[in-house]
């Protein structure tokens, strides 16, 4: 009796506890609530194993100061729980840790556990023994294993996060959590399982009580409670499907990811403070940056296929961390803006007025206030809006803000911001390329190639996914009796082999024929086919395919077929007769991976005695380097140029840095030659650079996996490659364009501790082009502005100059905005 009455002491108590510090979060049709207060929030994804855990302070730091309310994280299944019941949470992979530190500066967190989450990461987060359970035939449907293996996961998370007591409704920084992800784009190809599906998920998540919101992003039909949010580029035209929904955006996609053999897509930093404007002026209230730093794909957890290992996403902050600017800046006066307005905008009355040629006024009212947006939707007119007795310049495809209805606080289009151009230095003697001595050494492939010798054997084709993940290689081999008889033979027979994987090679009785690998983005068949010499008797066959990560995204993207899918055929000639000897049904032996790396991608034999000095080769396929260097002097990010290698994998101390193929080179036509125009619709083919170079060059080696003696760099070079001009450099911001619009303040600064050295141009008045080809407009001032900027600026870390007529003179403009514009070297 006594010890059931402590109990329910010790019961009564711990809620009492919990309640002290717990936070309310609820919602209405108009917001998500906080302790009862409607809220105008803005969050950003930083995605925790997409960098490391010494940067996420200063990321999350530099997210505060950006004025964002809450981080937003998916949660990485195949990452945290690789073999069944096995899990990791260290490193990088430290969730809790994570939290923790969002926590620590202040911001609240929104956990998307999926535990499906897209994220162009590596089979969208699924752990591939999840598909091979005996069981599964497809993911994400109303298949009673997989509903049990979902479950046991996302309890995990939650349990996880319980116990740390991070729930906002246990005092901690987490306000709302996420079950799937964007199902609703593919529900229908689940067919009606797809519908109960949906409401499985919202039962098992409600039934998991965390206190705080769910939300089912791309659902629209999301059963209450769960909140159907939207994600997209643009969610002005987004309602939700519940009037007691508040309008949410999830995923505002603040640039686009790049792959394998494409160029480099951007997104204007006008149009996504546009898009962003336009979204809390048609009663949105929440808004979630995808990404808000993109980072790094470290290891093999690129998805795919074919998605590079930066994930920069053309984000705030870019993959080293450091501001994207004018996009961090602009969007960072944006949020003050809005904050400003938070109780007119989650709780006004609201009013449109229709101007005409796609010109709206919106007004928000309470009892003591009024705020305003003007937005100039039209795509080509720039316009003077004429609103109670005042005239607005509002640029074509722009929003004006006047939180009081009268002055114009922030214009999507007016960039009061710097921009930064970064530039990678190899500032010390130690990190040019002559100063690395290289070793090497053969993988060995005799096993394969020669002896035809794998671990397990099997009459079929199988696909890569039945390897379980454990590598990106997988070999097929098997071997064939031809003979001189055969109605096969003649001197034109070839072997033909159908893949879906993004790379083979083929070798027949130990001779190379080649490599062939997929040129587009996405799973596409291909068929490899060479001519190859047979002999009598018995042939051996070895295909090796190798995977750029498993699809990602997709109706039913779990199933489709990544490696050697078939058929594998020899082909000959009789006269003009086809004569086709299939092997696909063959004994087939197959061995997964390298004998130097195991099964968590970690190296073995790095010390091995087989490294060799002599004879670096070049062009020589499945072979690993090695050499030895000094970090880069200072703080500065460093990165690693690639340049010369082929295909294969990076490792910094023992850290994988990713995959690595600099000779696979952008393909697009797409590049924009001027500078893209931000006006009108964005879609991710419309603005990208860097055509005709590699997709990447360029490598993140975070400073932490860094240490002051001697670092090692580990390369496996799949294609062949020469690692002679390989070297280590440092990014910086190499010159920046101030710029500020009447009455306005510009700002340029140089950070971590460098000087304005130079200024190369500096104007007041309508001044033309971008930066790095400025020019003065038709009208400028009298005084002479690169004497002034110089004076303020050379020498300093940063300086700020008033755009204005007392430093600048009067300056006739005839109407037309004025902006100051200095462009300054670091
Ligand atoms: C997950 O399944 C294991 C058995 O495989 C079980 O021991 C564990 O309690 C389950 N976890 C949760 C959170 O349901
Ligand atoms: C854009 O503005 C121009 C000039 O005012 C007008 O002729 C045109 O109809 C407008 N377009 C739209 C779609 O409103
Ligand atoms: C490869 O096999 C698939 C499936 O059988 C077939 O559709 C395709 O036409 C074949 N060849 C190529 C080049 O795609
Ligand atoms: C290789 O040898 C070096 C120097 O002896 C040592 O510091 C390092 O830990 C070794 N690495 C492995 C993976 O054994
Ligand atoms: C190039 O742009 C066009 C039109 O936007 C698009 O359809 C195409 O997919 C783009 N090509 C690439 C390689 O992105
Ligand atoms: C800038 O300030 C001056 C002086 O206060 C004022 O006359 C002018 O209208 C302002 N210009 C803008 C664009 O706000
Ligand atoms: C909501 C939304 O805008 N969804 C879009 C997301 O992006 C894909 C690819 O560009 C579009 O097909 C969707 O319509």
């Amino acid at each position: 009796m006594a010890s059931s009455i402590f109990t329910a002491n010790f019961l009564f108590l711990s809620v009492l506890l919990c309640i002290c510090n717990a936070t309310k979060v609820h919602h209405d049709g108009r917001a998500i609530t906080i302790d009862g207060q409607r809220r105008l929030l803005i969050s950003g994804a930083i995605h925790y194993p997409r960098s490391t855990p010494e940067m996420w302070p200063d990321l999350i730091k530099k997210a505060k100061d950006g004025g964002l309310d809450a981080i937003e994280t998916y949660v990485f299944w195949n990452a945290h729980e690789p073999y069944r019941r096995h899990y990791d949470f260290s490193g990088n992979l430290d969730m809790i840790r994570f939290i923790k530190v969002v926590q620590e500066h202040g911001l609240y967190v929104f956990l998307r556990i999926g535990p499906y989450v897209c994220a162009e990461w590596n089979y969208g987060g699924f752990p591939l023994w999840l598909h091979n359970m005996r069981g599964i035939d497809i993911l994400r449907t109303t298949n009673k294993v997989y509903m049990k293996e979902m479950q046991n996961f996302t309890a995990l998370i939650v349990d996880m996060v319980k116990q740390e007591k991070l729930f906002a409704s246990q005092g901690g920084p987490i306000i709302l959590s996420q079950v799937e992800n964007e199902y609703g784009n593919v529900m229908t190809s689940y067919g009606k399982a797809g519908k109960a599906y949906v409401k499985w998920c919202a039962k098992m998540a409600d039934s998991l009580d965390i206190g705080v919101p769910w939300i089912m992003c791309q659902q629209a039909d999301a059963p209450q409670p769960m909140i159907d949010t939207c994600n997209g580029f643009y969610c002005d035209e987004y309602t939700p499907n519940n009037g007691n929904s508040p309008k949410m955006w999830t995923e505002n996609w603040t640039g686009w990811f790049k792959t394998w053999g494409g160029s480099e897509p951007y997104r204007r930093t006008e149009d996504l403070a546009y898009a962003t404007a336009r979204f809390f002026q048609t009663g949105g209230t929440f808004n979630n940056y995808y990404m808000y730093h993109g980072g790094t794909n470290f290891g093999r957890t690129a998805g795919g296929p074919y998605i590079v290992t930066s994930y920069d996403y053309d984000a705030p902050l870019n993959e080293y961390g450091l501001f994207n600017q004018p996009k961090y800046g602009h969007l960072k006066e944006l949020h003050a803006v809005l904050h400003s307005m938070e109780k007119l905008l989650t709780s006004g009355d609201v009013s449109n007025i229709d101007m005409g040629h796609s010109i709206t006024v919106t007004v928000y009212k309470t009892a003591d206030a009024r705020g305003c947006f003007v937005s100039n939707s039209n795509i080509t007119s720039d316009a003077k809006v004429s609103f109670e007795g005042a005239v607005y310049d509002v640029p074509a495809w722009s929003v004006s803000i006047l939180p009081d209805c009268k002055n114009e606080a922030y214009n999507s289009a007016k960039l009061n911001t710097e921009t930064w151009v970064m530039e990678k230095k190899a500032k010390h003697a130690e990190n040019k390329p002559k100063s690395l001595k290289w070793v090497w050494r053969p993988e060995n492939i005799d096993d394969m190639v020669v002896k035809g010798k794998g671990d397990k054997t099997v009459s079929k084709l199988i696909d890569q996914k039945a390897a379980n993940d454990v590598s990106d290689y997988l070999w097929y081999m098997t071997s064939v009796k031809i003979n001189e008889n055969d109605p096969i033979w003649s001197n034109d027979m070839r072997l033909k082999v159908n893949c879906t994987g993004q790379v083979l090679h083929a070798f027949v009785n130990g001779d190379y024929l080649g490599k062939q690998y997929a040129t587009e983005y996405g799973t596409k068949h291909y068929d490899f086919e060479r001519k190859v010499k047979w002999k009598p008797g018995l042939n051996h066959i070895t295909l090796l395919s190798a995977t750029l990560g498993f699809q990602h995204y997709g109706p039913q993207f779990d199933v489709i077929n990544n490696g050697v899918s078939g058929p594998v055929e020899i082909i000959g000639k009789k006269g003009n007769q086809k004569v086709i000897k299939d092997l696909s049904s063959n004994k087939w032996s197959y061995k997964a991976g390298l004998n130097s790396i195991d099964r968590y991608n970690k190296l073995l034999n790095v010390n091995s005695s087989e490294w060799r000095s002599n004879k670096l080769p070049t062009q020589r396929k499945m072979t690993w380097y090695k050499t030895t260097f000094k970090a880069p002097s200072g703080t500065d990010p460093v990165s690693l140029d690639m340049e010369g290698l082929g295909k294969g994998h990076a490792w910094v101390n023992g850290k994988s840095i990713g995959r690595y193929w600099p000779s696979n080179i952008a393909h697009d036509v797409n590049c924009t030659k001027k500078a893209c125009d931000y006006r009108g619709k964005y879609d991710y083919t419309q603005c990208t650079r860097d055509c005709s170079v590699p997709s990447q060059k360029w490598y993140h080696v975070p400073r932490s996996f860094l240490i002051d003696g001697k670092n090692e760099l580990v390369l496996f070079e799949e294609f062949g490659g020469n690692p002679s001009s390989v070297n280590f450099q440092t990014v910086t911001v190499g010159r920046t364009c101030g710029s500020a619009y009447e009455n306005k303040t510009m700002e340029i600064s140089c950070s971590q501790g460098r000087t304005i050295s130079a200024i190369r141009f500096a104007s007041y008045g309508d001044v033309r082009g971008t930066c790095g080809s400025f020019k003065k407009g038709t009208c400028h001032e009298k005084k002479d502005a690169l004497a002034i900027i110089k004076k303020k600026c050379i020498g300093k870390e940063k300086c700020r100059v008033k755009a204005n007529e007392i430093v600048f003179g009067s300056v006739n403009c005839q109407g037309h905005s004025k902006r100051l514009v200095a462009e300054a070297v670091c």
